[in-house]
């Protein structure tokens, strides 16, 4: 495709979906997938490779790279949307569906967020609050387009949490805490929304932002 076909195409994409509300205020459309995050991607490792649950679960667990592939999966279709002001359509992601996935090993019901703690040096988090995970659209993910994640964008796991902006979305995922207090991640003390939802655009703190 030309680039002026494919501006054209971006535009056309846009209009409709700010006319059909899923455009969310000060956001564009992208027909990229670009790549974002602070620090290095970390490799993977299958022989040392883990997932872990702790903190107010009935039963801490952890799995292997394998264990995790056994669990049964679903595929969701949504529109992703980025603090930076990227909103992409129609993305095919597939996973553990985080709902299904909380029963194996039991939360107490002294939970209220979930904090994701990923790989890499520079051991990114982000936090939310346990409701907002258990939507029908929240993703253990490991698929995109109907393959296994390119590295750049979370190999092998990252969570998938549709209604918020994307840093939310954890990629390089190694651990599930479920805690009672909550704990702002790497963006949030940073200045960014505890929150973070598009539609009320929900970018940064009162506190303001360091950047
Ligand atoms: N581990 C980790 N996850 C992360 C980040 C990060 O720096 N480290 N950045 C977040 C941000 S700010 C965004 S916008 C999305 C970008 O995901 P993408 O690169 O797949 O588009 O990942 C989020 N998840
Ligand atoms: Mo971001």
């Amino acid at each position: 495709m030309s680039s002026r076909e494919e501006v054209n195409r971006r535009r056309v994409l846009e209009a409709e979906m700010k006319r059909s509300g899923r455009l969310p205020p000060g956001q564009s459309a992208t027909l990229d997938f670009p790549v974002l995050h602070y620090g290095g991607i970390p490799s993977f490792n299958e022989a040392t490779w883990d997932l872990r649950v702790f903190g107010e679960v009935e039963q801490p667990m952890r799995w292997t790279w394998q264990a995790f592939l056994k669990l049964p999966t679903v595929k969701v279709t949504c529109d992703i949307h980025c603090v930076t002001r990227w909103s992409k359509f129609d993305t095919e992601w597939e996973g553990v569906l985080f709902r299904d996935f909380i029963k194996l090993f039991g939360v107490k019901p002294t939970a209220k967020y979930v904090i994701a703690h990923c790989d890499g040096s520079g051991s990114y988090t982000t936090n939310l609050e346990l409701e907002a995970m258990l939507d029908d659209d929240v993703l253990l993910a490991y698929k995109y387009d109907g393959r296994f994640l390119e590295p750049e964008h979370g190999y092998p796991l990252r969570t998938l949490v549709p209604k918020r902006y994307f840093w939310k979305s954890a990629k390089w995922l190694r651990a599930l805490e479920f805690s009672a207090t909550d704990k702002p991640g790497f963006w949030e003390v940073n200045g960014y929304h505890n929150e973070g939802d598009p539609f009320k655009e929900e970018r940064f703190s009162r506190r303001g932002f360091l950047f």
